[in-house]
């Protein structure tokens, strides 16, 4: 039994959990939950994710839900897998800062773009930009890359990436140059391939 396990649903936002575990290099086991047949609303999950939602991932007993903390928790807890800037490191809050954009201003913004609202809300009462905007921020960010942080491949760009790779699959995140190349060096990575490998084999039928 492995001291990691990943509550998982194939497919489901937890793929990004996934993709960071495969990262990590760390051997994982995997609880697979049938979103359609409701496991995730039944009292063993409730105790696991009050939410009941995935993903959540058990490390030595604790449990911790939402995707981004769950990437951040593992690039701190493997250093050797070097998917962190360390503490000490100046760049630290700029790494922190892409990890807090994904799900506080990217996926809002997406699912504003899908889902659009009746009233639109006072734009400076909501804590993000429309997509368009924070698409140019993001492109920007990119442009020099290899990765979000420069060289060095960190859990920012799971979190970002995998917003961006799913916003652009479904065309609700506006083309930029740089994106395609950002996101097919993503696709290149081992940990991204085994994790979607995986994932296509596991997956409900
Ligand atoms: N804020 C959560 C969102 C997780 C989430 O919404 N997961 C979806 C799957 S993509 C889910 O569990 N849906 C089942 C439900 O809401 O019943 C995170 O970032 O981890």
């Amino acid at each position: 039994m492995a001291e990691l396990t990943l509550y998982h649903a194939i497919p489901s936002r937890s793929a990004t959990a996934r993709w960071m575990l495969e990262e990590t290099g760390e051997p994982y086991d995997l609880h697979l939950l049938n979103l359609g047949e409701g496991d995730n609303r039944k009292p063993d999950y409730l105790a696991v994710n009050p939410q009941g939602k995935v993903p959540a991932l058990k490390h030595k007993g604790v449990v911790i839900t939402e995707v981004a903390a769950i990437c951040a928790y593992l690039a701190d807890a493997f250093p050797k897998a070097r998917l962190a800037m360390p503490a000490d490191d100046p760049r630290r809050g700029v790494y922190l800062q892409w990890l807090f954009f994904g799900p506080s201003c990217i996926e809002p913004a997406i699912t504003d773009r899908a889902f659009p609202r009746k009233d639109e809300p006072r734009a400076g009462t909501v804590g993000y930009r429309d997509i368009d905007a924070l698409a140019d921020i993001v492109a920007k960010a990119v442009a020099s890359g290899p990765y979000l942080m420069g060289e060095q491949f960190t859990a920012a760009d799971v979190v970002i990436g995998a917003g961006l790779r799913w916003g652009m699959m479904f065309k609700l995140v506006p083309e930029r140059p740089g994106f395609a190349a950002y996101v097919e060096r993503l696709s290149q990575r081992p940990a991204l391939q085994r994790a979607t490998a995986k994932d296509k084999e596991q997956g409900q039928k």
